[in-house]
């Protein structure tokens, strides 16, 4: 385990890696120390499992995880956790990241998934970021940064020249 990592990043496959960069960049460029895991929900159950524990022992504070198909990585996290669980639908399957989306979101009562967009890797590391921010002033302190540049790059488009 990464020494400090207060997020899991997993994903069912190696196939999702490359989409999941994007987590893991922003995540990096935040000051946020995470672990990176490949775990699928229904090929390796019990890994999963002790990997979750593992996690929990460690310090880890949210779990973000990415899943396409039938995509029941996230809620299964979920139900091994009171932790919060951020789920991240990958493109593919039969209706292209829909079918993972509406599996991902349409979690039963009491245990929830916090879902962000098909492939949108980035909300999932500012939404653990946020969380975690509630108690690292220093953290929140960047991610205010991170809008405030955001915003910045906005105004600095020579196409809102005039606006
Ligand atoms: C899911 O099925 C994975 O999260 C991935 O998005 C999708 C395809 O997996 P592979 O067939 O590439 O292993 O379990």
């Amino acid at each position: 385990m990464t020494p400090g990592a207060r997020v899991a990043v997993i994903v069912g496959s190696r196939s999702d890696l490359p989409v999941m960069e994007a987590a893991t960049d922003t995540l990096r460029d935040l000051g946020v120390a995470f672990e990176l895991r490949v775990i699928s929900a229904h090929r390796a159950p019990a890994l999963l499992e002790r990997f979750i524990a593992e996690a929990e022992d460690a310090g880890v504070t949210v779990f973000i995880a990415a899943a396409g198909l039938a995509a029941h990585l996230p809620g299964v996290i979920a139900s091994r956790t009171t932790r919060p669980v951020i789920g991240v639908p990958m493109k593919g399957g039969v209706s292209d990241g829909l079918d993972a989306l509406l599996s991902i979101v349409q979690m039963p009562k009491g245990v929830p998934v916090a879902t962000v967009g098909v492939g949108n890797a980035t909300n999932a590391a500012l939404l653990a970021a946020q969380v975690l921010a509630q108690s690292d002033p220093d953290l929140a302190a960047r991610l205010i940064a991170h809008r405030q540049a955001q915003a910045q790059a906005i105004l600095d488009d020579p196409t809102n020249a005039g606006a």
